[in-house]
């Protein structure tokens, strides 16, 4: 059985981000297992037409990593995972990288302070730290429709895109309305035959202040960094300037909601679709969506916006709730993700034998800083429960997560602690703080069911603070929050 030092699960931003962090901070002994081919994450599974980032990627890329040749202020997909490719090459990592690879099950035995860990290629590792970046949006949630299994066409999700199939000319639906969709269908609608968009929610969607960066800029941002820096600098506090609006104070939501009206004014004159596409809840309890293509793609000809729920799928069709059949070739479902269970949840078993989805089975998802949780020594998440973000950068939470891992492994080195594990109270404390945090802010109280919400009705997947709040509170590896193990004899013997 191999032994590494630390494992970690995911070579996306966060995965490939800790990995290149432990190096500079002189860890060699570390593995990173990634269930799929390449570096990247979601941004190597999210291929579908128009797939591109909603927060400008000045800001949404490694602070350690800035990248002089964006080409526009919010880049289309290709240009993200050739990033992530290119700072994965740079950073000489990547010969600890073990690709189409997944852990199957991480079980902690507390005797021996370990994780031991069995992988899908039938080899088992056991590592002192687990490091899950796995992600939050990672597993496709695929729609519960009666006869969809049925379905004679092609079906995929948006998150695993058939590139084989040539849509032009075809008959194509897409289900959902979310950012993924309002990506995809304006893109399909330039070459599909038809295309019938299933809207079940309405979203908001405010215009794209999208442009490409000139030479010049691209220039000063190459030669004088203090200008890409003092740029990105901008960027951040403008998207923070939500939080208020988001959490405490919904007037402030007034001029977003101002662009959203006039976006649907100026894209659609049609009166009924402009009825049918304006949401009736809160702006901001569901994600805000951003795009100057979505309204006037659904107000083309050869695209409708159906509204009636679907009944059933047949061999050949969507049949909606109205009776009325509509044949299609070619299905997306365009549904999102599993957010509130996540799967890597079903296949890590703590010091009790239990794993994470049934101890979150009756809380919902919880932790402690959204990194660690009771029960489960030595296991980091990043992503966790409560880090996600609605207005900015989650490479930004990314990387405060992992500096707070870094120093949580320096302070076990230098302390001799085999294990750390959060103060079952201190979590609790954390948790109630959030969810108090929680009840005023427009993702509950908006009048809308999103993503951000478990089947209870708890948000167990947004920071509901400032992300530099988030960012302090991660500065330092707080050890005293935290239940510690010096090494025993029983280490020694089973690494001997
Ligand atoms: O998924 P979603 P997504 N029948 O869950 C509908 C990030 N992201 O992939 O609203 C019919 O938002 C569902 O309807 P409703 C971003 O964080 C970022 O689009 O639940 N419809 C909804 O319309 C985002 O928030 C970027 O009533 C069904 C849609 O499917 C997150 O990923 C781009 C249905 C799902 O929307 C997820 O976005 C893309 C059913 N049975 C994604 N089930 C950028 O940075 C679900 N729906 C640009």
């Amino acid at each position: 059985m191999t032994h590494v030092k630390h494992l970690v699960i995911g070579a996306g931003f966060a995965g490939l981000g800790t990995a290149i962090k432990l190096q500079e901070n002189g860890e060699t002994d570390f593995l990173v297992i990634e269930k799929s081919s390449d570096v990247g994450g979601t941004w190597q599974a999210n291929t579908y037409p128009g797939a591109a980032c909603d927060v400008p990627s000045q800001l949404y890329s490694y602070s350690f990593a800035p990248n002089p040749d964006w080409s526009m202020s919010f880049s289309p997909q290709p240009e993200i995972q050739a990033y992530i490719q290119r700072v994965a090459d740079e950073s000489g990592v990547l010969d600890r990288f073990r690709f189409d690879t997944a852990v199957e099950r991480a079980v902690w035995d507390d005797p021996a302070q370990v994780w031991e860990v069995d992988l899908s290629d039938g080899t088992t590792v056991t590592t002192q730290t687990l490091v899950s970046g796995s992600g939050g949006l990672s597993e496709p949630k695929l729609p519960d429709i009666d006869g969809i299994e049925g379905f004679q066409g092609e079906v995929f999700h948006s998150a695993r895109w058939n590139h084989d199939i040539d849509l032009a000319g075809k008959r194509v639906a897409v289900i959902g309305t979310g950012a993924s969709s309002i990506q995809i269908v304006p893109e399909l609608a330039r070459t599909v035959g038809h295309l019938d968009v299933y809207q079940r929610t309405a979203p908001w969607v405010i215009p794209r202040n999208d442009r490409a960066y000139t030479g010049l800029e691209k220039l000063a941002f190459r030669h004088l960094p203090l200008v890409q820096k003092v740029y990105r600098t901008a960027i951040y506090w403008g998207r923070e300037l939500y939080v208020p609006a988001f959490t405490r104070n919904p007037a402030l939501a007034l001029p977003a909601l101002k662009l959203a009206r006039a976006n649907i004014a100026r894209g659609i004159k049609d009166p009924e679709l402009r009825a049918a596409v304006t949401p009736d809840f809160r702006i901001g309890c569901k994600r805000i969506l951003i795009s100057n293509t979505y309204y006037p793609a659904l107000a083309a000809d050869h695209v409708e916006l159906v509204t009636d729920g679907i009944s059933k799928i047949t061999g050949d069709a969507v049949v909606t709730t109205d009776g009325v059949e509509r044949p299609v070739d070619v299905l997306v479902v365009a549904t999102g993700f599993h957010t509130t269970e996540q799967p890597i949840a079903q296949r890590v078993v703590g010091r009790d034998g239990r794993t994470l989805s049934e101890t979150w089975a009756e809380t919902g998802m919880t932790a402690y800083k959204g990194t660690t949780v009771h029960g489960f020594p030595n296991l980091f998440q990043i992503v966790g429960p409560n880090t996600g973000l609605a207005h900015s950068s989650m490479v930004f939470m990314i990387e405060s997560q992992i500096n707070y891992i870094v120093d949580a492994i320096r302070t076990m080195d230098r302390a001799g602690h085999s294990s750390v594990e959060p103060h079952r109270d201190v979590q609790e404390a954390w948790n109630d703080d959030l969810q108090r945090r929680m009840q005023q802010t427009v993702w509950n109280t908006g009048g809308c069911a999103s993503w951000y919400l478990d089947e209870h009705g708890r948000n167990t997947t947004l920071w509901p603070r400032s992300t530099f709040t988030f960012r302090r509170l991660l500065a330092r590896f707080d050890v005293e929050a935290y239940d510690v193990t010096a090494p025993t004899p029983i280490k020694e013997k089973v690494s001997a």
